[in-house]
């Protein structure tokens, strides 16, 4: 290994390229063993209703929104995500420290922002990034998503800050804290000329800035200043630290004038997917959401018991849910919801989820079949998202109707151009 490590990137590079053609395709996405893999062994099992109330009365259009949406939001915060504090009485402060109209090559204008989350300067505070489209009068729909190691890895543009904060361990991180080696490694995963090409803006915040992705008992981040949210079962996780971060960025896109709040599209790829959804179900601003490969606890139908499961993602990542999600660990068809009706509560704003055939783990046919068993609330409101009849398209399929659009792209658990690009497809047509 030492011997790997003192050979120059293009002898490394090389090395990679070899040894990666000894290795069967198949082995390269290989899910961890011991988990179900095979439709055939997938369990029977029945869905919670969205449309039966907790008293087990049918919900009308009305009954739905006055008290059935909030019934299930409750559910979910009690068992699976757990508490947020209520946003701060004082509107996030922000200060914009930089500002150039002649970022990527004049492709894209950028603002650096510096947010306090809790509207205090002397509180927690996040960078945004935000990439325009250059020389555009009129306010800019924006995908808004969380990146996984900071924003100066997004993009190839020397002038993005370097993060500073706690990270976990990776490409270009040492000592967990990011270097200049870990610029623009994640620019695959933001294709920002594109979308700012279609008329879109981006804007992204390093998902640590909100609080570090590690089990420290919540002392630090933005839980640090909730610790009363902490002494309860249904504790504020991680999970709802970021998608509450995530409404702080919507508080401060209100304000920005060269934002279009009304056609924000909160997004986000794997935990960060989880998140987005559960920013969606909180925040009623955000007019679209999508879920990237978000598996387990994001999209995927726990029920399913396919690929990652309640109770490893529990022990893995026992910060990210609420202790009382534990209670679900080998004990699926006791939880009362079922993630179908994560979906439900976006009901009838836009929605998206997005799989990857190689994607085992995170059970790419259970994301589809949650955007369709969700999809009764919104007929119900008078909207269509997935028909009932609808089958899980095959590798390459894309379904895209009123409300909702589903992919299933070719390859494995990323966020790529592709997938941008049916965003994108979707998003200019309906957003
Ligand atoms: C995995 C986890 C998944 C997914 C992924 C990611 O280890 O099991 O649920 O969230 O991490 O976020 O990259």
């Amino acid at each position: 290994m030492d011997r790997f490590r003192t050979l120059t990137p293009r002898w490394k590079a090389f090395g990679l390229a070899t040894l990666l053609l000894f290795i069967p395709m198949s082995d390269l996405f290989a899910p961890p063993s011991g988990f179900n893999y095979n439709e055939a062994n997938v369990p029977d099992f029945s869905l919670p209703d969205p449309l039966l109330d907790e008293g087990g009365r049918e919900v009308d259009a009305d009954s739905w929104r006055q008290d059935r949406r909030a019934e299930i939001q409750n559910l979910f915060q009690n068992h699976v995500y757990g508490v947020q504090p209520p946003p701060p009485p004082a509107k996030v402060a922000s200060e914009l420290y930089e500002d150039s109209d002649n970022a990527l090559s004049g492709a894209a204008r950028r603002k650096q922002i510096k947010l306090y989350l809790t509207g205090d300067k002397s509180g927690p505070s996040a960078d945004l990034l935000i990439y325009l489209p250059p020389a555009s009068e009129a306010p800019s729909p924006v995908f808004l998503g969380l990146n996984f190691r900071g924003n100066h890895t997004i993009a190839d543009d020397p002038d993005i800050t370097l993060n500073q904060n706690w990270m976990r361990p990776g490409d270009g991180v040492v000592d967990h804290r990011a270097t200049e080696a870990s610029r623009a490694i994640a620019d695959s995963r933001w294709p920002v000329e594109m979308i700012v090409e279609r008329g879109f803006a981006v804007a992204t915040l390093y998902y640590g800035d909100i609080d570090p992705d590690t089990d420290d008992g919540f002392a630090n981040g933005i839980h640090a200043f909730f610790p009363e949210l902490q002494q309860r079962d249904d504790n504020f996780s991680s999970i709802a630290a970021w998608a509450w971060g995530l409404s702080r960025v919507m508080d401060y896109l209100e304000q920005d004038e060269d934002i279009d709040s009304e056609r924000v599209a909160v997004l986000g790829h794997s935990r960060l997917g989880k998140t987005a959804l559960w920013a969606g179900a909180t925040d009623p601003r955000f007019a679209m959401v999508i879920s990237n490969n978000s598996g387990c606890g994001g999209a995927a139908l726990s029920r399913r018991r396919f690929g990652e499961t309640v109770k490893r993602i529990n022990t893995s990542f026992p910060h990210w849910f609420c202790r009382n999600h534990r209670l679900y660990n080998d004990n699926e068809d006791a939880l009362p919801v079922d993630q179908h009706q994560l979906i439900a509560l976006i009901a009838p704003r836009l929605v998206y989820v997005a799989s990857a055939q190689e994607d085992k783990w995170a059970d790419p046919k259970g994301e589809f079949l949650s955007l369709r068993e969700g999809s009764p609330v919104y007929r119900l409101l008078g909207h269509e998202a997935i028909p009932a009849d609808a089958e899980w398209p095959a590798s390459g399929g894309v379904i895209h109707t009123e409300k909702a659009g589903y992919h299933l792209r070719s390859g494995g658990h990323d966020i790529t151009a592709e997938d941008w690009g049916h965003f994108l497809d979707f998003a200019e047509e309906r957003l």
